[in-house]
């Protein structure tokens, strides 16, 4: 009943609704829906109420509101389960406390409007103000460690191919798992094992995608350098459709994976890297490589020719020289 109330303060296009109006709707008391709406609130949803008016769904749409994201969501697995917080530290970091005290449901979905320290690979900041899509996606594979390597490319590839879909023209990656749109970062992927890898562990997949953010909303330490669907397309996107859009594009790539390997999606990665057959830099800690980027092998490596010999390079920072 919750999520249904939710899902009516969402539809509301004139903004307000009163308690009388959703509880004739939902055949509910006016006082059972006052009470969900508390505990809508407790879970973090910023609903007002304005006597002799009704309530009121703020930021809707940047809200994550599960029933609307389920109604378009074409998964088997991913998102199922979506959990919404107005407020975290970091989605990934939410993931692991809970997995302190329970388990998981695999393919859960860990939401937040804002994130007060979103994290990057290398604890590096994400800036993650209200107008974007900061999740994590909880999964339990059962994969060795060098297959799970490569699931930094496997949801490169499939965020790579939904976002595209809300742009004018392609994305495209950077190598392991940035996307990019015409030379600006969109969004980036996150992943960390939660457990010991020879026993039960979790893998959680932190995606942040910058959606409905102005330019002026973009911190000053990314404004250069980032960039969003609002202003590559010139409007705002429903988060709700871009989180089914992309939870599918990641699920299609993942289970291509588990069923026919990881040559299919090293097609598609292929397709969509930015730098492949371009000068580039990888910085690796204090190593700095430059040369060719070649090839990507079956492992996920960059093969990088440095005039001298190839390097195979399995982490770092890869920037192209010149742009
Ligand atoms: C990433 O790291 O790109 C991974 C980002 C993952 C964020 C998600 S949000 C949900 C989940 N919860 C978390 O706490 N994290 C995940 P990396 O490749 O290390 O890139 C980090 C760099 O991207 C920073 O040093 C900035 O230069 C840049 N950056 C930071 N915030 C950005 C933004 N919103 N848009 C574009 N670039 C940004």
């Amino acid at each position: 009943m919750r999520e249904k109330i939710l899902n009516e303060l969402y539809r509301q296009e004139e903004g307000y609704i009163s308690g009388s109006e959703m509880a004739e709707r939902l055949g509910i008391t006016r006082v059972a829906v006052w009470k969900h709406i508390e505990a809508l609130k407790a879970e973090g949803y910023d609903i007002e109420a304005v006597s002799g008016r009704g309530y009121v769904l703020k930021n809707k749409k940047d809200v994550i509101v599960p029933a609307a994201v389920k109604e378009v969501l074409k998964t088997r697995i991913f998102g199922r389960n979506i959990i919404y917080y107005n407020c975290l530290d970091s989605t990934n970091e939410e993931a692991k406390r809970i997995l302190k005290k329970n388990e998981i449901e695999e393919g859960t979905v860990i939401t937040a409007l804002k994130q007060t320290s979103g994290r990057g690979r290398l604890q590096r900041r994400w800036e993650s103000p209200v107008g974007g899509l900061w999740f994590s996606l909880v999964l339990h594979p059962i994969l060795s460690v060098s297959e799970i390597a490569l699931l930094s490319l496997v949801f490169a590839a499939g965020l790579c191919n939904s976002l595209s879909k809300f742009l004018p023209d392609e994305c495209y990656i950077k190598w392991p798992n940035d996307v990019y749109y015409q030379d600006k970062k969109i969004a980036g992927i996150l992943l960390e094992l939660n457990g010991e890898i020879d026993t039960t562990y979790y893998l959680i997949a932190g995606i942040g995608i910058n959606v409905n953010l102005r330019e002026e909303d973009l911190p000053l330490a990314v404004r250069e350098t980032a960039t969003s669907l609002y202003i590559e397309s010139g409007r705002e996107h429903d988060i709700n459709r871009v989180l089914a859009e992309v939870l599918e594009g990641l699920e299609s790539c993942y289970l291509l994976f588990l069923e026919n390997g990881f040559a299919p999606i090293l097609d598609k990665f292929k397709d969509r890297c930015m730098h492949l057959g371009k000068k580039v830099m990888v910085k690796r800690g204090e190593r700095v490589i430059e040369g060719i980027n070649e090839d990507i092998d079956l492992m996920g490596n960059m093969l990088i020719n440095t005039g001298k010999e190839i390097i195979r390079v399995s982490t770092g920072d890869v920037s192209i020289i010149g742009l």
